[in-house]
């Protein structure tokens, strides 16, 4: 077993902070990926929490602040059950790092993202318990986890607009997989906000402030934003930039993973495909000719609207090398862009462009 109850071969991006991904494999064939499987993103050191003396505030432009402990939580407010998956922003960012260097971020593939059945109670219900005052329109999350990586180092943190917070989606999660948070995973209490950019989804929660603005956390000021290419992001201050929310089309092929050489002939490739917020993937294609041609996959309807979606499909692999293609398109007909050139963006980001696996044959042409 790896750090932190990981698989032995989880890909390891750093030991310090804790940052490492599954094998393409670990996630395949598969909706619920298990917890020793599950990413983990962190930029700062994991805490490790006391959860009887653990308690959370919710103040700002509410009339009753709060204080609340597990207890209150579980005493005061209907439990939920939340099938979801979560994807970091720096998904698949070798891919923009093949394009061109990104200093200081790690070389993500498609295991930043997983997918997990989580418990706890709704965001909306403590919000109205403590009563949001007109005037807020964001909703902030404040963790203890000083990141020595933001600039100045602070806690992590970060805001989703009140319309998200209180839609009855978002969730403040004390159980994963039907069992309590791992401290990696944000023991005791971690928001979920299923449909955006991980980072929304704050481990060891400590604070919920409902405000006028969004958060002036780092993470949500100056990191998680799209700059353009020839922005310096030493440079670029709070609010350059745009910044990252709901997840768009993506897909990844996980098996084959193009490792071993396989015999020429039919092989099945499979993978997942993933949008977030209100749309679905409503279709999955697969190229063998670089995308002059496509196939649609078999793809399976989502265990939840904020799952990803198993495709599958067999193909006739020709000897030699083959150059596996696909692409999602969404339930608002929008698909993935071609080239990662297209889309690469200083902190490497949100990279969607179509995934591809070289797969080689045994035997001679
Ligand atoms: N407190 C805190 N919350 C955090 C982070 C963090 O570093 N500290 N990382 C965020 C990011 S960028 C992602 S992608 C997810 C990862 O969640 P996981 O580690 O449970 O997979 O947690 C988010 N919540
Ligand atoms: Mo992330």
């Amino acid at each position: 077993m790896g750090p932190w109850g990981k698989r032995d071969d989880m890909v390891v991006h750093r030991r310090e902070p804790f940052n490492a991904e599954p094998p393409r494999h670990a996630l395949a064939h598969r909706v619920l990926t298990d917890p020793e499987s599950f990413y983990s993103r962190n930029h700062g050191p994991i805490p490790h929490i006391d959860a009887r003396a653990w308690r959370l505030r919710v103040d700002g432009l509410v009339e009753r602040p709060l204080t609340l402990s597990l207890g209150d939580l579980r005493g005061r407010f209907a439990e939920r059950q939340l099938l979801a998956t979560v994807q970091c922003a720096g998904n698949r960012r070798a891919g923009l790092l093949d394009v061109r260097d990104i200093p200081g971020e790690d070389p993500w593939g498609p295991g930043a993202t997983s997918t997990a059945h989580w418990t706890g109670v709704l965001l909306a219900d403590v919000l109205a318990a403590a009563g949001v005052r007109p005037g807020a329109r964001h909703v902030a999350f404040a963790a203890p986890d000083v990141s020595p990586l933001a600039d100045p180092p602070q806690p992590f943190g970060g805001s989703i607009p009140l319309a998200k917070a209180i839609s009855g989606e978002v969730l403040l999660a004390w159980g994963m997989g039907g069992r309590p948070l791992h401290d990696v995973h944000g023991a005791p209490l971690r928001v979920i906000v299923p449909g955006w950019i991980g980072a929304r989804s704050v481990k060891w929660l400590e604070r919920v402030t409902a405000q006028a603005e969004p958060s002036a956390n780092y993470f949500q000021a100056v990191a998680y934003r799209i700059l353009p290419p020839d922005a310096d992001p030493a440079l670029a201050g709070p609010g350059a930039g745009i910044p990252l929310g709901p997840v768009g089309v993506n897909c990844a092929i996980l098996a084959p993973d193009g490792r071993t050489p396989l015999p020429p002939g039919p092989t099945q490739v499979a993978g997942y495909a993933y949008a977030g917020e209100d749309r679905t993937v409503a279709r999955l294609d697969v190229s063998l000719d670089e995308g002059r041609t496509w196939t649609q996959a078999e793809l399976d309807a989502p265990l939840s609207p904020w799952t990803w979606q198993e495709w599958r499909i067999v193909v006739d692999l020709p000897g030699g090398d083959t150059v596996v293609t696909a692409r999602a398109w969404d339930s608002n007909g929008v698909t993935q862009p071609e080239s990662p050139a297209t889309l690469w963006n200083p902190k490497g980001y949100a990279n969607n462009s179509w995934d591809r696996v070289r797969l080689t044959t045994t035997g001679a042409q």
